[in-house]
């Protein structure tokens, strides 16, 4: 048990008691024991909350077919990796599917319990992990999807955000000082110009700046700082502006704030360590609703809350630079692009809704090795990018048939569309989204012709997974009347920005019956967005 926990004062929400009898992370000893028990006969606490520190999901919509969450650190995965866990999903039939998620990760669904032991050595055995990426830890860092390259990056994310997910999981095999924090925590590291990473809507943010007045060595951080041997003293230094206390909650969503402090790169798994101890030993624990590092921050102030933080960096913070490089439109980087090593070229492809066979799985990693390095690359708009295809072998990987199912020249509103699980396994959901987002927006582009990509994000319940508040249009699932009855309904959203000057979108329209939506939808694209009804949809009407 963490120090947290034995400070922990006034009363105990049921998540801290259970935190409290037994750590989540312990569970990864009785993997073997729960095998062969079964999940029917497991300890409900075990089985429905703790399972969740190694990425192990109960769904209670389909008991007994777990969802298991990775941890793909930058959103990358290499052929290897993608191979195995194709191979997991495909052993389950019908039930085995995977899901590409909006934190730049993935999911594999249909996971029987007695299959554990087995899944977990595969994982080990391509360095691949699922620790701590549920319930209350640090979920998947983001990064950069095209980090190493994009030719007008600032500066390449991977290793840094390795570094921060090694730190946080003790490389993988789990950090019982990270195991038990008040709540989730989001993480996102940035070096590009467009915000790919929506560091808006994350605890913790990184975001590229350069700081003047730096000098040869760190002035207030003692420290030396990586310089290029051609600058000197007074150019300025690389590094990130910090951001803190953005979330997204039934009960209140908030974009992150500055905290008027900058940091080297080498200095931010130092930062990360420090701002997480404050949460997990002095962030607020009596209520769930109010227990995100948000909460903290307003009881506190934001000078004591950096006051904290320094004091467990042991050294003062420098103030932020005053400006960041955030000065691009947010890219969604399907499609082919140049690299920045000539003759190299990445490619994006658009995954419906981020859905995956097996089959797809096992394609996507053939593709990877065949044309690219073998590696693939996830965006946190649910898309997957191959990397590093030579100029000389780009005809022929366009002309797969997988391209076909995932194109790289998709329709403007499928382009941009994003949706969270929803009722078909996740428990939570007010409606059904994934498969209801693709038939509204094939309907939408029958009757509609748009010259540029609306960004329509469906989420099926308040939690906002789907992130409907950063969206042109974001839809989030509620109970509608309609007749005097209870129907499925959302609430509409609009007004959210990405990239540069990111801002939140707010609820424009509330309670509206899913089965009216799509005219109601067509009448926002046309007033808002430029769309023109089609000559064969008028002539229908
Ligand atoms: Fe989420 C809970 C799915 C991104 C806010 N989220 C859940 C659970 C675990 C609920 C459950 O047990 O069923 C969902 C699992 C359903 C399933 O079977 O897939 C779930 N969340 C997802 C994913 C898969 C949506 C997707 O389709 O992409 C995303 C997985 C990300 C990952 O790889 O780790 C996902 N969730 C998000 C995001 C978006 C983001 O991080 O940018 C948010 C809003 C941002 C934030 O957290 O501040 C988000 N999820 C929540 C919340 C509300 C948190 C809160 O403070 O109240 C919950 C509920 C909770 O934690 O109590 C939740
Ligand atoms: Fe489930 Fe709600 Fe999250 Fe969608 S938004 S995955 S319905 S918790």
């Amino acid at each position: 048990m963490t120090d947290a926990a034995t400070t922990i004062t006034g009363s105990l929400n049921r998540f801290e008691k259970f935190k409290a009898e037994k750590d989540g992370l312990a569970v990864k000893a009785e993997i073997e024991k729960f095998a062969s028990l079964g999940w029917e006969a497991m300890d409900e606490t075990d089985r429905d909350h703790r399972l969740k520190w190694v990425g192990v999901f109960f769904r209670p919509v389909t008991p007994g077919k777990f969802m298991m969450r990775m941890r793909t650190p930058n959103g990358i995965l290499t052929s290897h990796q993608m191979r195995v866990l194709a191979e997991v999903v495909q052993r389950y039939g019908d039930d085995g599917s995977a899901d590409i998620t909006t934190r730049q990760n993935i999911q594999l669904r249909g996971i029987r319990i007695e299959d554990l032991p087995e899944i977990f050595r595969k994982f080990h055995s391509v360095g691949l992990t699922s620790v701590q990426s549920g319930m209350d830890n640090v979920r998947n860092i983001t990064g950069d999807p095209v980090a190493g390259l994009d030719a007008n990056e600032l500066f390449d994310t991977r290793e840094l955000v390795q570094q921060v997910q090694d730190m946080l999981t003790n490389k993988g095999e789990g950090n019982p000082e990270f195991t038990n924090l008040p709540r989730k925590f989001n993480i996102a590291i940035t070096g590009g110009r467009d915000n790919s990473v929506h560091a808006e809507i994350n605890d913790l943010a990184f975001v590229p700046a350069f700081k003047e007045g730096i000098g040869d060595r760190g002035l207030e951080t003692g420290k030396e700082f990586s310089r290029s041997p051609l600058a000197n003293s007074q150019s300025p230094v690389f590094g990130f502006n910090i951001l803190v206390g953005g979330f997204f909650s039934a009960k209140r969503c908030e974009a992150a704030i500055p905290l008027n402090a900058w940091v080297p790169p080498e200095d931010v798994v130092a930062v990360c360590r420090a701002v997480l101890e404050v949460f997990r030993d002095r962030g607020l624990r009596a209520n769930r609703l109010k227990s995100r590092l948000m909460w903290l921050i307003d009881e506190w102030g934001l000078e004591k809350f950096r006051s904290e933080v320094e004091q467990r960096l042991g050294k003062p913070l420098i103030s932020a630079a005053p400006k960041d490089e955030i000065d691009w439109e947010k890219r969604d980087h399907i499609g082919v692009y140049k690299q920045k090593q000539p003759g190299l070229n990445y490619v994006g492809l658009h995954v419906p809704v981020g859905r995956l066979t097996a089959e797809d799985m096992f394609e996507i990693a053939r593709l990877a090795d065949v044309y690219g390095s073998g590696e693939i690359r996830l965006t946190v708009e649910q898309n997957a990018i191959i990397p590093n295809i030579p100029d000389s072998r780009l005809a022929l990987f366009l002309a797969e048939s997988l391209l076909e199912k995932f194109s790289v020249d998709p329709q403007p509103l499928a382009r941009s569309l994003v949706s969270c699980t929803g009722a078909q396994f996740c428990n939570f959901a007010l409606i059904e989204t994934k498969n209801r987002a693709l038939a509204t927006i094939k309907a939408l582009e029958e009757q509609v012709e748009l010259t540029r990509p609306v960004r329509i994000h469906w989420t099926g319940c308040p939690n906002s997974c789907g992130q409907p508040q950063v969206a042109d249009i974001g839809l989030m699932g509620t109970k509608a009347r309609k007749n005097g009855k209870a129907v499925e309904g959302v609430d509409i959203y609009m007004g959210g920005k990405v990239g540069k000057d990111a801002h939140l979108g707010t609820c424009v329209q509330k309670g509206v019956p899913c089965e009216d939506l799509q005219p109601v939808l067509q009448d926002l694209l046309i007033k808002h967005f430029g769309a023109k009804p089609k000559q064969e949809a008028l002539v229908i009407h």
